[in-house]
């Protein structure tokens, strides 16, 4: 024991007092860099240098061994693991059935309150001893229990007299990885595939329990590991194997694996001659398939299907419906306790109504259709994934089918990997969103959590921004997306503000100063990017096909993926008219919001010209014309930017030299991309205007036709 103090205190004085330097970012929000504030080291050596664990099953193993890794890590102790109930403790993990002394010291937890996932973490006396108790109705909850409290110690948040109780609100928690078999990432922009197929099941790369570390740290407890736009070759042995592998990895951190199937795949790889889903033989077939994939995946998560859209196969092409299709998957499945996450996001071109509202039309009247065992998972907006959109119509519509909302961490139609847009604010606003579905304070994130409807099956999912990058997410900001969505899943209404504070302190800093200025910027970046790019309800106007940069003069090719169709700029003015006069979208939202929205003079500025066809010389709340209210805001935009390229300049020596000179080169780079997106969209813009750029607005660089011209091949992400 004598030694052990001498070492740890030689540790504390030799300990450096600067960060190290040359973070490759790697290691995430996981850190575990060494406490240098010595009065908080003497804390954690007195509540926590001894760990009574019991139990010995996986994921309590990936718990113990996380804690002691971690706390190893920041403070520099030798963690002593003490085994029986008797011995001189300061920390006890466990689950109250497995360590009885647990529950006498938690007489208030009744059975049945926390829940597999749920946790308390709690200081109690115990004689003259000070105990942290970590305690859980299952072995997940142990887990997100440990991670708690290193998240405390991580923030150097007091560790004395803690009294937490938490649990999650949403039951599925899921990455989407959109990856294909060919190591290519759908709108990926950090690298290649994490998963390797080729080596796969042989080779494990440790990169894949880092990865399921990094998902347990903030709770979310399942992976769609494949792109919507499916493969069936992923339900055959060769790469089920693969599958099994992974999830192998995935299990000891509470960690369900997800595949998405191809409707089409009976007649693909099944040899069937058909896959309409009432035929018998398919129903069969995917029976079959169901079984031998939990022959190789006991704790199977289900499907998530993308079907007839975007020229998907699916049910339609059998003259059948989206219900049979997903009634179909989910009857194979519920023998094993699967689910099936069917996507709303549906549209057609050949469908003479506004794209915005079809997957609404589509799907309502099947309310109350489905099995027990499907969610309908929607985009948070109707259109997809723009910078800004009001909510989906059809979060607080579906009364009767499980609502899982579908958000997009990886940032197709916000500068990919390169700008810095932390999206916590993003998420923030759509699931606090009231859609009055049954009156005032039916916020989205009650449709999503089950309590509007009294759900039982509750589920958000995240399109992911991970990739092979050594960071995993290409921007260093990136991973405060990651970080973002996961806490925001299990906590719906945790603010921005609070998720941005902690990964500040597990990734960055602890000096308040640069905290306070990182946090700012972050929490300004979302509506920079939303000015810069599409403000006022603008969107849909980036360029055609690989989505990066601006292309608001895009006008040939299938109608709703112009830009023109969605901006509708003429010289009477500018903006898509969804009032009750025009395409009648504000109509499906529910009482009063569809009024507000229809009302120019009610709706949100933000969302003006999503919902209103107005003249440029509308005054705006400013006073302004719209005209120059849109030059404006532009022009805001760029300048936040050059904001935080110059307010991070400011950083150098206050934040580890490699983090810094990878956020400072990236910031010119979006500096320089936010300038773009400005003359071009406003030169353009001008065209139907007729007007001169108001002060204040810089003067661009190059003319139309020299934005028009530019041409970009190999863009990440197609
Ligand atoms: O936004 C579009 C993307 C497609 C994507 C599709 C979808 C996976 O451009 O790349 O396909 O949405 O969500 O299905």
């Amino acid at each position: 024991m004598k030694a052990r103090i001498v070492t740890f205190l030689l540790i504390i004085l030799l300990s450096p007092v600067i960060p190290a330097k040359g973070d490759d970012g790697y290691r995430l929000w996981l850190r575990y860099g060494r406490i240098t504030d010595r009065a908080y080291l003497r804390e954690c050596s007195k509540r926590l240098g001894s760990v009574m664990v019991n139990g010995g099953s996986p994921v309590l193993e990936a718990a113990y061994d996380e804690l002691v890794t971690g706390l190893e890590g920041m403070t520099g102790m030798e963690i002593d693991m003490v085994h029986t109930p008797g011995g001189n403790w300061t920390v006890a993990a466990g689950t109250l059935q497995s360590t009885p002394l647990l529950a006498s010291l938690l007489p208030d937890i009744s059975p049945g309150s926390l829940g597999e996932e749920g946790y308390v973490i709690r200081t109690v006396k115990s004689g003259r001893r000070s105990l942290t108790l970590i305690a859980s109705e299952g072995d997940r909850g142990v887990l997100y229990g440990v991670f708690h409290l290193l998240r405390l110690v991580s923030m150097q948040d007091p560790l004395h007299d803690l009294s937490i109780l938490e649990k999650p609100a949403v039951t599925l928690r899921l990455l989407n990885h959109w990856d294909n078999l060919d190591g290519s990432v759908e709108r990926g922009y950090s690298g290649c595939s994490l998963w390797n197929w080729h080596l796969l099941p042989h080779y494990i790369s440790p990169r894949y329990r880092d990865y399921a570390r990094a998902n347990a740290s903030i709770g979310i407890n399942g992976t769609v590991l494949t792109n919507v736009n499916a493969n069936a070759l992923v339900l055959t042995p060769r790469y089920l194997a693969g599958v099994a592998a992974i999830a192998d990895v995935m299990r000891p951190y509470g960690i369900k694996v997800y595949l998405t199937a191809r409707f089409s795949a009976p007649s693909e790889i099944g040899g069937l001659a058909t896959s309409d889903p009432l035929d018998a033989e398919v129903i069969n077939w995917w029976r079959d398939k169901v079984t031998e994939i939990y022959t190789f995946i006991p704790d199977f998560g289900g499907f998530l299907v993308k079907a007839n859209s975007e020229g998907q196969p699916g049910p339609q092409d059998y003259g059948r419906t989206h219900a049979d299709g997903a009634n179909m998957l989910a009857d194979a499945l519920a023998p094993y306790g699967g689910v099936v996450m069917w996507r709303a996001f549906v549209y057609d071109n050949n469908v003479p109504v506004d794209r915005a509202m079809q997957a609404y039309n589509e799907f309502l009247p099947s309310d109350g259709s489905f099995r027990d065992n499907v969610m309908l998972q929607v985009k948070n907006g109707p259109v997809d994934f723009q910078p800004r959109e009001p909510f989906h119509p059809l979060f607080g519509a579906m009364k009767d089918t499980p609502m899982m909302m579908e958000f997009q961490i990886t940032k197709e139609y916000l500068g990919c990997a390169t700008h810095l847009v932390f999206l916590a604010p993003l998420f923030e606003e759509v699931l606090r969103s009231d859609t009055y579905a049954r009156g005032p304070g039916s916020e989205v994130f009650r449709v999503i959590d089950g309590s509007l409807y009294g759900n039982r099956l509750t589920g958000i999912a995240g399109v992911a921004n991970t990739g092979s990058d050594r960071n995993w997410t290409g921007h260093l900001f990136g991973q405060a997306n990651w970080y973002a969505f996961g806490r925001m899943a299990w906590q719906p209404e945790l603010s921005s503000g609070q998720v941005a504070t902690e990964w500040i302190r597990m990734t960055l800093t602890h000096d308040k100063e640069t905290e306070m200025g990182i946090k700012k910027m972050m929490l300004s970046s979302r509506e920079a990017a939303v000015n810069y790019m599409t403000p006022l309800g603008l969107h849909h106007i980036m360029a055609e096909g690989h989505h990066w940069g601006p292309g608001p003069w895009v006008d040939q090719g299938r109608p709703d993926w112009t830009s023109v169709y969605y901006h509708r700029a003429d010289t009477a003015g500018i903006g898509f008219d969804r009032t009750r006069e025009g395409s009648t979208g504000v109509s499906q939202y529910f009482h009063p919001l569809d009024g507000i929205l229809n009302d120019p003079h009610t709706c949100p500025e933000n969302l003006l010209l999503w919902f209103h066809h107005l003249p440029w010389d509308y005054i705006m709340r400013s006073g302004n014309t719209l005209w120059d209210e849109l030059c404006l805001k532009y022009q805001e935009g760029a300048d936040s930017v050059e904001e935080y390229a110059s307010f991070w300049e400011t950083l150098q020596g206050e934040i580890d030299d490699e983090q810094y000179e990878h956020v400072r080169q990236m910031l010119v780079i979006q500096h320089n991309e936010a300038i773009w997106w400005k003359d071009a969209c406003l030169l353009y813009f001008q065209t139907y205007s007729h007007r001169p750029f108001p002060e204040g607005v810089h003067p661009p660089e190059h003319d139309l036709d020299y934005y028009r011209g530019l041409k970009f091949y190999y863009v990440p992400g197609i």
